[in-house]
């Protein structure tokens, strides 16, 4: 962690306490504020659905008044310039069961999960922000985003350093939920590039983030494990305790608008993200003699 943190300085804030927030915001002066904090794990949104509420949906208004308050603005006082410019993080989630494909911008929501509500509340009270008070407040709507740095209880790192396990003789099994749904992959890197590029714009506005291509869940597991020079059929064990109540069955992204408007295109594409993190993970468990999943926790999602 201190090696990525290098010359970063830490502020204490909590998306649950307004006070915390507001401190934050006073004693940084920031110039630019980017909110990926969330509950972002979709599954736990079920279990805990009232706290991804209180943090996915309501910490975003808690961000926005910070920024609001600190900044001297009220309905009837717009801000000056130099103000603070402020980035939410939406998620391809709030289209949930999509009403048409690609999505765009204009694509209406239909969220299928807590999480997915609490984003598209996020989502809808930043544009009011923008709308009401004038302020330089946007939405990225992304896109599965993944890197060798993602979490192990998503799809793709599960699938990683399962592969990886199987593969340097710790495990014999992976065990996986719906292998039919199907999403628009890319690569974390890309996506940080587009956030920053829409606090560079004269104007505030949405875009959506993805590559344009969905693979499905099954495609990225035979994938992962013929990098690795494995058979994926005989590994992979469906297992209906991670299937979800109701199920998001298809993403694909329309990044048209983030090409025009922000020049902005994924340089990596999903065949590539794949091998770069099966091999990371080849790595991380090579050299930590098959420990590494200590470090993240339960894997048992
Ligand atoms: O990797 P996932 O858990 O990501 P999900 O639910 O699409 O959400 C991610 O991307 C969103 C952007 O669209 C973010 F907003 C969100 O915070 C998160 O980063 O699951 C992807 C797919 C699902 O359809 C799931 O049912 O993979 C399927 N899947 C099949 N077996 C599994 C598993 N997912 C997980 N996590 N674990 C499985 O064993």
């Amino acid at each position: 962690m201190r090696e990525i943190l290098g010359d970063v300085r830490l502020v204490r804030g909590d998306l649950l306490d307004q006070g915390s927030l507001i401190s934050a915001v006073e004693r940084v002066q920031p110039d630019e504020v980017y909110n990926l904090a969330a509950i972002s794990y979709v599954p736990m949104s079920w279990q805990q659905a009232e706290l991804t509420g209180e943090v996915t949906g309501l910490g975003v208004l808690r961000v926005l008044e910070a920024i609001r308050v600190c900044s001297g603005i009220s309905a009837s006082r717009s801000p000056s310039t130099g103000q603070i410019r402020f980035y939410q993080a939406s998620s391809s989630e709030m289209f949930g069961k999509v009403r048409e494909s690609p999505q765009t911008e204009q694509t209406p929501f239909h969220p299928r999960s807590p999480y997915g509500v609490a984003k598209a509340y996020g989502h809808h009270l930043t544009q009011n922000y923008r709308e009401s008070y004038g302020m330089f407040a946007v939405s990225g709507i992304l896109f599965n985003h993944e890197s060798p740095r993602r979490g192990a209880e998503f799809v793709t790192r599960k699938v990683s350093l399962g592969v990886a396990k199987v593969r340097l003789g710790y495990e014999r099994q992976l065990r996986l939920g719906n292998l039919s749904a199907s999403r628009d992959w890319g690569f974390a890197g890309d996506y940080v590039r587009a956030m920053h590029l829409m606090l560079q714009r004269d104007e505030p506005a949405d875009y959506v983030i993805g590559t344009g291509v969905t693979h499905g869940v099954g495609e990225l597991v035979e994938l992962a494990f013929a990098v690795a020079g494995l058979d994926w059929r005989d590994h992979v064990v469906t297992d209906a305790s991670f299937i979800r109540p109701a199920e998001v069955d298809r993403l694909c992204a329309n990044p048209a608008k983030a090409a025009g408007e922000l020049g902005w295109e994924p340089k990596i594409g999903f065949e590539e993200l794949v091998a770069m993190m099966v091999e990371a993970d080849l790595k991380l468990l090579t050299e930590s003699g098959g420990h590494a999943e200590d470090w993240f926790g339960s894997d048992a999602w």
